[in-house]
């Protein structure tokens, strides 16, 4: 064990807060660093919609990621809620890692971050420019001198989430500016996201594969109900309503004959059997809450509160 209070002295603990556009990488990130899915992803922006926690365990140090959502200037009230989510964590961590994909252009969705960053003063930000497999090393080069002229950082930090090229440096980064503190989570523990919750999101996850336009956007999942199967050893059985927000969009995800929503079913069910170590039963069904992502009753039925 060794001396227990040096190492009481030397060991940190703290936030960091992933923020960026939607779509540039940040729940990839946060996965890769974690070492675990603890966020969903997918390749349509807009993904995240809840702050999640995951936590990388080291032997001096634990960091807890907080995963925002894309920050964008909003046209829902959903986005709204989105965008203030945001915000105000980011008065609450640590250490701030501002991720800008290497691929695409700085832009003005870049510099409306980096503003709102600039008023958050007190909070050191790391900028980390992530999908660097998808970038050669000149244009790595020229996006890491755009990022720098974006405000002026503590660290610009070049990754890739899919190779896993520098992880290492970016955590040693983010965890080099966490304070000395205790751990403020159990060792092994990789999330505090409820069960519920993350089984909610692994069918949002499905139901997002292959679906187009808006209608990623219109999809919300809720989890009613988890009860162990009386009777019958392992088995979970899972009661949960995807919503839509047109009728239309409830033919789209139902599919012909209901091929779309069964695939969406048993494709979820694998991964929550995999997250739960336990057979599933799911019953997935499918309602229209009209028009929800501006609507502030449905809004909160659905668990965005302002
Ligand atoms: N090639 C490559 N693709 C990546 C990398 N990181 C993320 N992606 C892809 O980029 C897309 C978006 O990733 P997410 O992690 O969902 O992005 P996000 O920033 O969390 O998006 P929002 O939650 O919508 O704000 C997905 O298709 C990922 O597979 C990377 O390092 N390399
Ligand atoms: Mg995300």
């Amino acid at each position: 064990m060794g001396d227990v209070s040096s190492s009481a002295a030397d060991f940190h603990a703290g936030f960091a807060c992933f923020v960026g556009r939607p779509n540039v990488g940040k729940s990839t990130l946060m996965n890769a660093l974690v070492g675990t899915k603890v966020a969903i992803t997918s390749s349509k922006p807009q993904t995240t919609r809840r702050v999640i926690r995951g936590i990388v365990h080291r032997p001096d140090a634990q960091l807890i990621i907080v995963d925002t959502p894309g920050l964008h200037r909003p046209r829902t009230l959903l986005g709204e809620r989105l965008d203030s989510l945001v915000l105000s964590t980011l008065t609450e961590v640590d250490v701030i890692g501002f991720c800008v994909p290497a691929n695409e252009p700085v832009g003005r969705g870049d510099k409306f971050i980096a503003e709102k960053l600039a008023a958050v003063r007190k909070t050191p930000v790391i900028a980390v420019v992530t999908k660097c497999d998808l970038a050669t090393r000149e244009q790595i080069a020229e996006q890491l001198l755009a990022v720098s002229a974006l405000a002026d950082f503590a660290e610009i930090v070049p990754v890739s989430a899919q190779s896993g090229e520098q992880l290492d440096v970016a955590a040693d980064q983010l965890i080099a500016r966490l304070p000395v503190s205790p751990p403020l989570y159990e060792g092994g523990q990789l999330t505090d996201e409820p069960e519920q919750v993350l089984v909610g999101e692994l069918i949002r996850e499905a139901a997002l594969e292959g679906v187009r336009d808006e209608l990623p956007h219109s999809i919300a999942v809720v989890v009613d109900e988890m009860t162990p199967r009386e009777g019958r050893d392992g088995l979970l059985d899972i009661y949960a309503h995807m919503f839509v927000e047109r009728p239309s969009q409830k033919a789209i995800v139902i599919g012909h004959k209901g091929t779309r929503l069964k695939d969406v079913g048993s494709r979820a069910r694998k991964q929550i059997e995999a997250l739960l170590g336990t057979r599933v039963y799911l019953d997935l069904r499918i309602s229209v809450a009209k028009d929800w992502q501006r609507d502030p009753k449905q809004l909160r039925r659905l668990g965005f509160y302002d």
